[in-house]
């Protein structure tokens, strides 16, 4: 990695790269290079400086890897995606609330479609998920390497997804919300993942006027309990909030001195219900109306003994719900108000400031922790809102503005106390002090940035080297591919004095919102699974996996069960013959431990198709409901011998 230290063309000398100078001291290949520069080439492609700088800064060689992770929303693909930093190159993208054929997700493996059937609601198959948030699990603070969470906000959901094999493990509904969208969000040793509602809804599912808005309507905020052990969320330990209609946003979770205690923006305390065609203002004018919102503050560490004592909570929808009341009562929920229509909530590295952006409002708001325990202590409150929850006096919890610019959005962190961040309206990244609550510089991103990421940028100990500008728009950075266009990552170096655009990132497989970076050492991803016959839905072998030499058909009454092995090039057995009628079960182990050696498993016309990786076993299940010839046949190019990878299963009238 090329580190800052001293101005541009010093460290471009020092390269041998000042454009048109010195580019010709790298000149490239040696003997066998054809003789071109670096100089010559940078010329000819029209490249500045800057530029090959910048690509200096980003290329990863062959043989060489990248130094972070970024897990990346895949917006509306419901899916995770998975970038190398500083190449952007894109790793993979991880099927979670939507199949995803190559990796065999949700495409007739039984135990994938298990995980996504845990994800129906109303009684409905989902086959798309609007993810949002994803969020590392934590130690100390700190990112672990271990999962990764993430929310659903079209159909309220979070997912589990392990980092050993990089699958998803667990869908968990919520049933109380409408729409989530503060969430997740970890606490410091993800004792609990948190998922904050959006649009209020009834909170009993059942059907209310919106005349009866103010009534029947609710938010919530549901913390799962994540049992580590078992890697998996624990819905009978999890617990939810009754909170005010208004429409929660971001939340993030305290770490260091403000650690069991969770933030919740909410917009919307007009509780405007919308109705531009009734003569009401459209929700964009009724919703902004109010210079201030609320900001909900919760001791979930409280809220969490409270769910356990009895008559304290409620129960909706099978749920436990510590009602509003209550959470008054017990002290577990404050609000603090903030500026205007506010989005993003961000607690500081070291856990004693929030900051805030309000959509509407030039400024960054910053809170004191130390400031809001003292105003929670001395009862300071400027009144309570409509449904009786205490607001603490604006100006007692108050640490400072910052003028950053229009439409901020979202705050990330670097080292030594600065901070980023994005201005939607102005398309660009806002570099301040936290110290000296100043604005540093203003670097533009193209276009209409949403999130910021940075490298271990929600953990106590930022790296500050990296950022990256999710873009929502990208308008002429890449060659038109129809009028929907991809979205843009932005790579920026902010190693040194000023921030460098170094790398634009197409993504065209949806609208990523939220991304988090982790140090590439963290994780400690499985290369084969450590076993062969090895159930990724139990992460153990299982021991009645078909294996190696044990190969054969069974047959009781109308159910064939086939185990089947797959190595380089043959599936045993390559004839599977039932009746028409029979339930056939297949179960089949990829019994190589070869890295790389994944074999697939498609049945013409059947919808299936299985990702074996080394090791795995997995299963199909279906009833052979029309007589034919169907071959199956290994989707991988495994060997010299794949397309010989085949059988077929004849079935008889
Ligand atoms: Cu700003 Cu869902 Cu976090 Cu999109 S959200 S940008
Ligand atoms: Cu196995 Cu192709």
């Amino acid at each position: 990695m090329i580190h800052h230290g001293s101005g541009r063309g010093a460290r471009l000398a020092a390269l041998g790269a000042g454009l048109g100078l010195a580019l010709s001291g790298l000149a490239c290949g040696g003997t066998a290079g054809g003789g071109a520069d670096v100089s010559s080439i940078a010329q000819a492609r029209g490249l500045s400086a800057t530029d090959v700088e910048a690509a200096v800064k980003t290329y990863v060689p062959t043989g060489k890897m990248d130094d972070y992770l970024m897990f990346a929303s895949g917006g509306q693909s419901g899916q995770v995606e998975i970038i190398g930093i500083p190449s952007m190159r894109l790793l993979k993208v991880v099927g979670v609330f939507t199949p995803e054929p190559w990796q065999g997700w949700g495409t007739g493996a039984e135990e994938t479609h298990q995980v996504l059937a845990e994800g129906r609601m109303e009684g409905r198959d989902l086959t798309w998920g609007d993810t949002h948030h994803p969020a590392l699990s934590e130690t100390d603070a700190d990112y672990d390497g271990q999962y990764l969470f993430i929310n659903d906000k079209a159909n309220p959901r979070v997912a589990v997804i392990d980092l050993r094999d990089m699958e998803t493990k667990q869908i968990v509904t919520d049933p109380l919300m409408g729409a989530n969208h503060g969430g997740t969000f970890v606490t410091p040793n993800t004792e609990y993942v948190i998922e904050g509602s959006q649009y209020a809804v009834p909170l009993d599912g059942q059907y209310a006027s919106l005349d009866q808005y103010r009534e029947r309507y609710r938010g919530a905020v549901t913390f799962w309990k994540f049992d580590r052990d078992r890697g998996r969320i624990d819905q009978a330990r999890s617990f939810s909030m009754e909170l005010p209609p208004y429409w929660q946003d971001l939340s993030d979770a305290g770490k260091g001195p403000s650690a069991g205690w969770a933030f919740i923006n909410t917009f919307n305390t007009e509780m405007a219900t919308g109705g531009d065609m009734e003569g009401q203002p459209p929700f964009e004018a009724g919703a902004s109306a109010n210079d201030m919102d609320l900001m909900n503050v919760i001791d979930w560490r409280k809220a969490a003994q409270v769910a356990t004592e009895p008559g304290k909570t409620v129960t909706i929808q099978g749920r436990r719900v510590i009602p509003l009341k209550t959470a008054v009562a017990e002290g577990i929920l404050y609000f603090i108000p903030e500026p205007k229509s506010p989005h993003g909530v961000d607690v500081t590295p070291d856990g004693t400031r929030l900051v805030v952006s309000g959509k509407l409002d030039p400024h960054v708001t910053v809170y004191s922790w130390a400031k809001i325990q003292k105003a929670i202590q001395d009862q300071d409150f400027s009144g309570k809102d409509a449904y009786g929850v205490p607001i603490l006096n604006f100006d007692s919890v108050l640490d400072g503005q910052v003028e950053l610019g229009l439409g901020p959005l979202h705050t990330q962190f670097g080292s030594n106390d600065i901070a980023y961040t994005s201005l939607f309206i102005e398309s660009a990244v806002a570099k301040w002090s936290l110290k000296d609550m100043k604005l540093i510089e203003k670097l533009p991103v193209h276009y209409n940035v949403g999130h910021l990421a940075a490298a271990e940028g929600d953990t106590k100990s930022p790296d500050g080297n990296y950022l990256v500008s999710l873009n929502k728009w990208s308008i002429d950075r890449f060659q038109p591919v129809g009028p929907l266009h991809p979205q843009n990552f932005q790579l920026i170096d902010i190693g040194g004095p000023h921030m460098d655009r170094l790398y634009d990132m197409p993504i065209g497989i949806g609208e990523p919102h939220y991304a988090q970076i982790i140090k590439a050492d963290k994780i400690k991803a499985w290369t084969t699974y450590p076993g062969v016959g090895f159930d990724p839905g139990t992460m153990s072998v299982d021991s009645a996996a078909p294996q190696a030499g044990k190969e054969r058909i069974e047959r009781k009454g109308n159910e064939v069960d086939v185990y089947m092995t797959a190595i380089r090039s043959h599936f045993t057995p390559e004839h599977i013959v039932v009746n028409r009628g029979d339930h056939v079960v297949i179960h089949i182990t990829n019994i190589e431990q070869a890295r790389d050696a994944t074999h697939g498993f498609a049945i013409d016309k059947h919808n299936v198709n299985l990702s074996l990786e080394p090791g795995e076993t997995q299963t199909v299940r279906f009833v052979a409901d029309r007589a034919g010839v169907f071959p199956y046949y290994c989707t991988e190019f495994c060997s010299a011998l794949h397309l010989e990878m085949a059988g077929y299963l004849l079935v008889r009238p």
